[in-house]
Formats: structure tokens, C-alpha cells, sequence
């Protein structure tokens, strides 16, 4: 309950900050976009997971003004790298989006009104949402992915592998990209068993005709074997950790 407190004043101070994590081309490590991470710098017990805090957010429904405030945040950031000629048009931001926020009625309208207002394109958004919120799906979660691709915002199935997959839901969705979870990559050059998980996972994608991020990348190996399975785009520590706005403009600055 405390917890809960504190969260709730650290939402109206203002305390919780967004960073972002680049995804980037796994050939050559040029940045093609970020994924926006929510950070909680608690005064007394410092910086507290978002695995920790986001339940709280979901259960209190204070996800839903939390989620609009990261995409109205995360998307002032994007604009602002623009303006300074860091990013070109093909950079996409990526936000993650809880099952909860899928539920509220005014999602679509709330993710079209800040496009508008930061001026920015819905291509150049990606939402990444996990497998278990589109397992649970219905005619109206359905709708509601079909309002955000029309607005031309792509959808990522986040941590995939993981959930319960009968796989063929995917061709029953609109998504655009899956992003291969962490675990089977780290087991690259370990696992015999993960490595042909991995192969799987990403022939399943290729049938499918999914781009794929493959994340928690930490290795020029498990690097390399992605790229030989055919993997374009990687997110992880061998090239960037999360970062604030103004950290992670240095970043791309780097590159440009
Ligand atoms: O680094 P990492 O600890 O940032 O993130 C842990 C988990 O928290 C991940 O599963 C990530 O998807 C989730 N997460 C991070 N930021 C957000 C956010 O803004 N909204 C939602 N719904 N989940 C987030
Ligand atoms: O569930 P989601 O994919 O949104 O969460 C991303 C999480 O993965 C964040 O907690 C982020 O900090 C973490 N992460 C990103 N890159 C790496 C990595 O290379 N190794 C590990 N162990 N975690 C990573
Ligand atoms: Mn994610
Ligand atoms: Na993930």
C-alpha cells in the first residue's frame, strides 16, 4: 500500500522518467530506432524495475495516464532528435503498451491525437504489445489493431516465444514485427536446444512475412549467429544500454 503511495505521487511529481534503448541494424549497429523504457527513481530505494511497478500501475489503472504520458513524452523526444538532424524519417520509437491500456476505449483516439501533435508520422511509430494481451483477444481488441494500422502505427508482439503460443493467432492479428525474447538469445553458443528454438522462431516469422528484432543481444557471437539466421534488427547491451533522452541523442549523434 505504501508502494502504491509512493507511486502514485511519484506519477504526479513527475518522478518517473522515460529512457530509451536503441534497436539497431545487427550488420552494421546503425541505429533504427529505440524502444522507450519507463525508469522510477524512488528518493529512498532508488531505481526500482518497472517489472516491480508496473503490476501496481495495471492494477490501480494508473497505467492508463501513465501509458499517454510515455508516448506524449517518448514522441516529444523523438521530434526534438529530429529538429537536431540526429534521425532521419525511417527511425521508428517503439513503446510498450500493457494489456490494461488496450482495454480503454479512447486508446486509438489518444494515440492519434499526439501523433498530430508532435507532428509525426504513424509510421514512425511501432507499439509493442506481449503475446498474452493479443492471446486474450477479442472482437474489440481486434478492432482497436486495426484503428492504430490505419493510423500506420506497426505492431510488435513484445517477448515472443515466451507466452503460450498456438501461433497461428498470428496471422489472425495485424502485427508487423515480433521481437524474439531475450532468454532464447542468450542460450546462443551454450544451448543446442535454444539455438534451434531460435531457428524456429524466426522461420515461423519468415513465414509469416514479420520483420524481427532479436533483443538482449550481449555478444558479438549470439550477434553473429543472428545474423546468419537472417535476423535484421538487434536491441541490447553489446550495443546500448537504456539511457535518458539527452544520453541516448550522444548516442545517435555518434552515428549520424
Ligand atoms: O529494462 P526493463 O527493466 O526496462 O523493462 C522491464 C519490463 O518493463 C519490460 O517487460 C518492459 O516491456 C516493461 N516496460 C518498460 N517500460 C514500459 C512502459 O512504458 N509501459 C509498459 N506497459 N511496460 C513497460
Ligand atoms: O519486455 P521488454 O522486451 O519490453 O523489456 C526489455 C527489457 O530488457 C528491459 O528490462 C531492458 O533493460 C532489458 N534489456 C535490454 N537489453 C538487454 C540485454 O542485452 N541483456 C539483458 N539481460 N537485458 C536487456
Ligand atoms: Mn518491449
Ligand atoms: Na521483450
Amino acid at each position: 500500500v505504501e508502494f502504491e503511495l509512493d507511486l502514485r505521487s511519484a506519477v504526479a511529481e513527475h518522478s518517473l522518467e522515460v529512457h530509451h534503448q536503441a534497436i539497431v541494424s545487427l550488420r552494421t549497429g546503425a541505429p533504427r530506432g529505440v524502444e522507450a523504457l519507463l525508469r522510477w527513481n524512488h528518493p529512498l530505494h532508488g531505481s526500482i524495475s518497472p517489472v516491480r511497478f508496473i503490476p501496481v500501475l495495471e492494477e490501480t489503472g494508473l497505467i492508463v495516464d501513465v501509458g499517454r504520458w510515455v508516448l506524449d513524452t517518448a514522441l516529444a523526444d523523438l521530434r526534438r532528435w529530429r529538429e537536431r538532424g540526429l534521425v532521419g524519417a525511417g527511425f521508428v520509437l517503439s513503446v510498450n503498451v500493457s494489456p490494461r491500456q488496450l482495454l480503454d476505449p479512447f486508446f486509438a483516439d489518444t494515440v492519434g491525437e499526439l501523433l498530430q501533435a508532435h507532428r509525426v508520422e504513424g509510421a514512425s511509430l511501432m507499439l509493442e504489445i506481449t503475446e498474452s494481451s493479443v492471446l486474450h483477444q477479442d472482437q474489440r481488441t481486434l478492432d482497436l489493431l486495426h484503428r492504430l494500422r490505419a493510423l500506420g502505427v506497426g505492431l510488435a508482439v513484445d517477448d515472443f516465444g515466451t507466452g503460450y503460443s498456438a501461433l497461428s493467432y498470428l496471422r489472425s492479428f495485424p502485427v508487423t514485427r515480433v521481437k524474439i525474447d531475450r532468454s532464447f538469445v542468450s542460450g546462443v553458443g551454450r544451448s543446442v536446444g535454444d539455438e534451434a528454438v531460435l531457428r524456429a522462431v524466426v522461420a515461423v516469422s519468415d513465414a509469416l512475412e514479420l520483420a524481427v528484432t532479436a533483443e538482449g543481444v550481449e555478444t558479438e557471437e549470439q550477434r553473429e549467429v543472428l545474423e546468419r539466421l537472417g535476423v535484421a534488427h538487434g536491441q541490447g547491451w553489446w550495443w546500448h544500454r537504456a539511457q535518458s533522452a539527452e544520453e541516448t541523442a550522444r548516442f545517435l549523434a555518434a552515428w549520424e
